[in-house]
């Protein structure tokens, strides 16, 4: 007999109770399916809900950023002077609601260097250095730059294939994978500088990686998040920042009459001008300055001289002033008539009203010694009167001031207008940049770059302002557009 025979027969009952407890365990895992499969549906229509709330909301910020662009537009339109700049106090766009959605320009102030603070406005293009007509010499003292790359920058725009020394040309480019031609011919945007050789993000971006011209946490943590920044608790921006490619003014006057050119020696039309506004006496007297023979009368009179001693030639509207020996009021009465120049277009002149100490750094005459001294002598923005360089001629020595003179202006053209704008609810940021040019005929879109993939760019004070507000429930936008001071 084994044992196992000795085993009582199992019970009847025995199976239909471990049969019973599995019916209870499969009925208790299906519950708990449908309990999951309804907590998951609920859940993906809670997502399903905020996520076509933050489509309509970036639909709404996108048309705002339309409208703000127009907005932009008619004040650029409308300065009471061509070359002015809109006042950066009356223009300082923060948080202005359009139905639902609100828009920030997001601007440089152009009375401090730096700082942590947002500043909310235009961007003058002129105060900046112009990539097509700096000089390597120049291109070098901005922060950063190298001398290979600044030489490179030279190679890159000009029409021969000869190496600049520590440049590079076809030959390099042909060795990159994939491989293209340098392009001998001027940028047409700044975001071309990518392809030069030598170009790398820090280099164009510096820590500034959503280029807001602000210290954002990301931006001050070292390693941490991207960028690899220098966690100096100050914002070191990259090339980005101080170029540009759009400045131009025309050699146009306030009348819209062609400018007359000082540096030509038939003072023939600079006679009359300043026989108009200034009287005939002052007006001979002035002329004598620069060894011609005054008189309105005194047409052909040019090569025929020597009455007089020899005519003065300047290479400038600041030196013609130098010159001159007019009044700063005299001279505001005709600047806007007069430049050195023949042609339609002159461009590159920096605004040495708007310039940063680092672009006006870069300049002959002026370079870091003279830098800060003009910055913290300026005019401020907001004055009325017509734009004037007359004021840099107190602060430079006399030939410091002759040898800036022909890169300087006090007018400016291209503006960049970066728009953010939200939607409902604080939602759907979105970015546009885009740069308007009112040197031609009509004002015009010279470029528009979605800069909405760079995140978020309005500041962490924007941001907490705007969670207090979801917190508080006050979310909807005409509060916080009040609440922000527009
Ligand atoms: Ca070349
Ligand atoms: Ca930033
Ligand atoms: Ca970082
Ligand atoms: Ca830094």
């Amino acid at each position: 007999m084994s044992p196992r025979r000795a085993l009582p027969a199992p019970a009847p009952t025995g199976p239909r109770r471990s049969e019973r407890g599995s019916v209870l365990i499969i009925v208790l895992w299906i519950s708990f399916g449908l309990v999951s499969l309804a907590l998951y549906f609920a859940h993906t229509m809670n997502f399903e809900l905020r996520a076509a709330d933050n489509r309509v909301a970036a639909t709404l910020a996108r048309q705002a950023i339309e409208g703000a662009a127009r907005y932009a537009s008619n004040v650029l339109v409308n300065l009471e002077e061509p070359g002015a700049i809109p006042d950066i106090l009356t223009h300082r766009t923060e948080a202005v609601p359009v139905g639902d959605a609100a828009f920030w320009f997001l601007g440089r102030n152009p009375e401090s260097s730096w700082s942590n603070e947002p500043w909310f406005g235009f961007v003058d293009e002129a105060s900046k250095l112009n990539l097509n007509t700096a000089t390597a010499n120049m291109l070098e003292q901005l922060p950063g730059m190298t001398p290979e790359f600044a030489a490179a920058i030279i190679d890159w725009r000009d029409s021969d294939s000869d190496l600049t020394d520590g440049g590079a040309e076809d030959e390099t480019y042909q060795r990159l994978n994939p491989p293209y031609r340098c392009k001998n011919a001027p940028f047409e945007s700044l975001e071309e500088l990518r392809l030069v050789y030598g170009a790398d993000l820090l280099l164009l971006y510096g820590d500034d990686a959503n280029l807001n011209g602000l210290l954002d946490p990301n931006e001050d943590d070292g390693e941490n998040s991207p960028p690899a920044d220098n966690r100096d608790g100050r914002l070191d921006p990259g090339l980005f920042e101080y170029l540009t490619v759009s400045s131009r003014e025309p050699n146009t006057a306030p009348d819209g009459s062609t400018r007359i050119n000082v540096s030509s020696t038939n003072r023939t039309e600079l006679a009359s001008l300043l026989e108009e506004h200034l009287g005939a006496d002052r007006a001979n007297e002035i002329l004598r300055a620069f060894g011609t023979p005054g008189g309105g009368g005194g047409g052909g009179g040019g090569p025929g001289g020597g009455g007089a001693g020899a005519a003065v030639t300047v290479r400038s509207v600041l030196e013609f002033y130098l010159v001159s020996g007019m009044t700063t009021d005299e001279f505001a009465q005709v600047e806007g008539y007069l430049s050195v120049s023949t042609n339609q277009f002159t461009e590159g002149l920096v605004n040495v009203n708007t310039a940063s100490e680092t672009v006006l750094a870069c300049l002959p005459g002026i370079g870091p010694e003279f830098a800060s001294t003009l910055v913290a002598s300026r005019p401020t923005l907001t004055r009325t009167e017509p734009p004037s360089l007359a004021w840099v001629a107190d602060v430079l020595e006399r030939e410091n001031a002759v040898e800036a003179g022909p890169y300087l202006t006090a007018r400016s053209y291209q503006f960049t207008v970066d728009i953010a704008a939200l939607g409902q609810h604080g939602r759907g940021y979105q970015r546009v940049k885009y740069i308007f040019d009112t040197s031609g005929s009509a004002p015009r879109i010279r470029y528009r770059q979605d800069l909405t993939h760079l995140g978020w760019a309005l500041g962490p004070g924007v941001r907490e302002e705007l969670q207090q507000a979801r917190r508080e429930g006050t979310i909807a936008f005409g509060t916080l557009g009040t609440r922000w001071g527009r």
